[in-house]
């Protein structure tokens, strides 16, 4: 009698194409052995197993956190390198002045040094992937190799990998080849190359996040741009989320804001009670693909399957969504642990650190016990607010834009845009402080244009072109807005209380999209009136809201100064169109 075990093709079968790539592969990096993955739960309790019995996996107290591991990374290994990250294109314009760009040729070259004989006494392992629903037009697929089993148990957590994506690849004959080596882990042998026109990447020397993961930021952000420039479509450093009003209909928001600046949060956000009947459903946390649609309006698709998410900070006060969520099967890095192995991090109400991040007995004097950028890797499937939609093929309908960033002066608390051509200027103008996301100086004001400096594949001014061009071709564009939840008072602190009452700025959003709710004109866009906000049952110092909605047009008529010298240097490549509409503001203010 013939099982389905029986008629199932060896994966190494499925695709001559990935075949071929693999024993290439090989051959330059001599792996012991060769492992297809098919993306079953036996295969990542196998290499779970595997990672335990080696000491590189911890498991934590199964009382408390069932099914959930510690990993703890080389200490100097623990975030993006965007000073490592290239795009390499034939031409440098094409990957503007936004990014570190290296000749392809020699960008290879390189690499093949460095991965050559790189997996000796190594497996090496093959990883399909889908990023977006296995059934959906939008979604896209790539192969990983690589030779760490920690990335391949995160790719299983966080695309749709295995079998089912592999013979998506062998019909559609097209996939990104993403190859990876944790190499010896030396920050001076490391590069994330990227080859849009190749559709490869090429990642060496480190095993981290945004780093490693080739199916997140690498393909899903930087090759994914340089297509969705091709195909007309965006894709963007955004969460979708769904909020459903007390009147029953849902709107979908897509929102961008850098690197741990609250996408997470906002999108499993758990409404105030002093704002019944509102629920939030998440559909995605880091990454929005967006479709313009029959109807005229932009279609979304979350290209992920799992978060990997910021630990530090989430309790149950802030995002009690979040931190059920991450109390089973999850996979936590660099975070400390307690006497009696539970995982822990600043932020959490209790409990005590007694080992730090690196496995040290804890002491204040060395910084904080779970490192600043530790992370969460968890499936979608255990969010408690996972939108029914998150999995529709056609993705769900956006109604507005939303770009945000962490600012303790100048931007207010919100603010919407003229329109799409001003909208795309908003965007353009994003600036946020520095986090622990990336290797680097944390807390410095840059410029963050869609929150996408560290993930746009090409040259700044033909991305903002084409975000022009998109809105030029929806009838229905959606609305956009500004959002800064970080304001600090004289004092330093932060003068809106965030994660759970930024619903009361989503919902004046949805309101104007309704037309149920009134704005003021400002010099930089439209802004609520203290009335138009929904801030029954809030606890706001009396002077806060005054503060937060404050537009200073001397402050701001240094932004816009220094801002024209940032989109200046685009040269040609700028839109004329975003010239324009700094014009219209810097006028306006006077
Ligand atoms: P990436 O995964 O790096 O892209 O980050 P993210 O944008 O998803 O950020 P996340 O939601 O993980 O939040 C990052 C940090 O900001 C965490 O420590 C949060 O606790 C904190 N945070 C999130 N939302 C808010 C907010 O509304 N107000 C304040 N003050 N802090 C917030
Ligand atoms: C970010 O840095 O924006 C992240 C984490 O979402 S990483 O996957 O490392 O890019
Ligand atoms: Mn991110």
């Amino acid at each position: 009698m013939a099982t389905a075990a029986h008629t199932l093709q060896p994966l190494s079968q499925l695709s001559a194409a990935v075949s071929e790539w693999v024993n290439s592969v090989r051959e330059l990096t001599q792996p012991r052995a060769v492992r297809w993955c098919e993306g079953t739960d036996a295969e990542a309790r196998e290499l779970t197993a595997l990672l335990l019995s080696r000491g590189e996996l911890t498991a934590l107290n199964p009382e408390f956190f069932p099914g959930c591991h510690l990993y703890r990374s080389a200490p100097n290994d623990v975030a993006r390198v965007e000073h490592l990250t290239y795009i390499c294109t034939r031409s440098q314009e094409d990957a503007g002045p936004n990014n570190h760009w290296m000749d392809p040729q020699q960008a290879h070259a390189r690499m093949r040094e460095l991965f050559r004989g790189c997996m000796r006494e190594r497996t090496l392992y093959v990883i399909p992937y889908c990023m977006g629903p296995l059934d959906s037009p939008l979604s896209r697929c790539g192969v990983e190799i690589t030779d760490s089993p920690y990335v391949v148990l995160n790719m299983l957590i966080m695309t749709r990998a295995g079998r089912a994506a592999l013979e998506r690849i062998a019909i559609e004959r097209t996939f990104v080849r993403g190859l990876h080596s944790i190499g010896e882990l030396d920050p001076e042998r490391r590069f994330i190359m990227h080859f849009p026109e190749e559709l490869a990447i090429e990642s060496y020397g480190s095993g981290y996040g945004g780093n490693a993961l080739l199916g997140k930021k690498c393909h899903a952000l930087r090759i994914a741009s340089w297509q969705a420039r091709k195909e007309s479509w965006l894709a963007e450093h955004m969460l979708i989320v769904g909020l459903q009003s007390p009147r029953g209909e849902t709107h979908y928001l897509a929102c961008a804001f850098p690197s741990a600046c609250g996408k997470t949060n906002l999108a499993m956000l758990i409404p105030p009670a002093s704002l019944p009947g509102w629920r939030v459903f998440t559909v995605g946390d880091d990454i929005a693909w967006l479709h313009p649609g029959a109807d005229g309006r932009l279609w979304a698709i979350n290209p992920e399957a799992g978060y990997f998410g910021v630990v530090p900070g989430t309790n149950p006060q802030t995002n009690r969504n979040a931190y059920e969520m991450i109390r089973r099967d999850t996979l936590f890095t660099n975070v400390a642990l307690t006497a009696d192995s539970q995982p822990w991090w600043e932020g959490l109400p209790s409990g005590v650190p007694v080992l730090d991040w690196q496995g040290r007995p804890y002491d204040p004097a060395r910084g904080p016990a779970a490192h600043p950028n530790s992370r969460f890797t968890v499936s979608a499937r255990r969010n408690p607010s996972y939108s029914p939609h998150a999995e529709d093929a056609r993705g769900v309908p956006i109604s507005a834009l939303v770009f945000g960033g962490r600012r303790r002066e100048v931007a207010p608390l919100v603010y919407e845009a003229r329109d799409w051509q001003h909208g795309v200027l908003v965007g353009a103008s994003l600036a946020s402080e520095t986090t622990a996301a990336a290797v680097g100086q944390v807390g410095v004001t840059r410029r963050d244009p869609m929150a996408m400096q560290p993930f746009c594949g090409y040259n700044f001014g033909d991305y903002w072109q084409h975000w022009l061009d998109v809105g030029a071709r929806l009838a229905r564009p959606p609305p956009i807005y500004h959002v800064n939840w970080f304001r600090r008072d004289a004092n330093g602190k932060f003068l809106w209380p965030g994660y759970g009452e930024n619903l009361r700025v989503l919902t004046w959003m949805i309101e104007r999209c309704a037309g149920r709710v009134g704005a003021a004109e400002s010099a930089i866009g439209r802004l609520p009136r203290p009335e138009d906000l929904n801030l029954r049952g809030l606890d706001l110092e009396p002077q806060a809201l005054g503060a937060l909605l404050a537009v200073d047009p001397a402050l701001w008529r240094k932004e816009i100064v220094e801002l024209r010298e940032y989109l200046g240097r685009y040269g040609k490549h700028l839109p004329a169109a975003l010239l324009a509409e700094l014009g219209i503001t810097e006028q306006r203010l006077g």
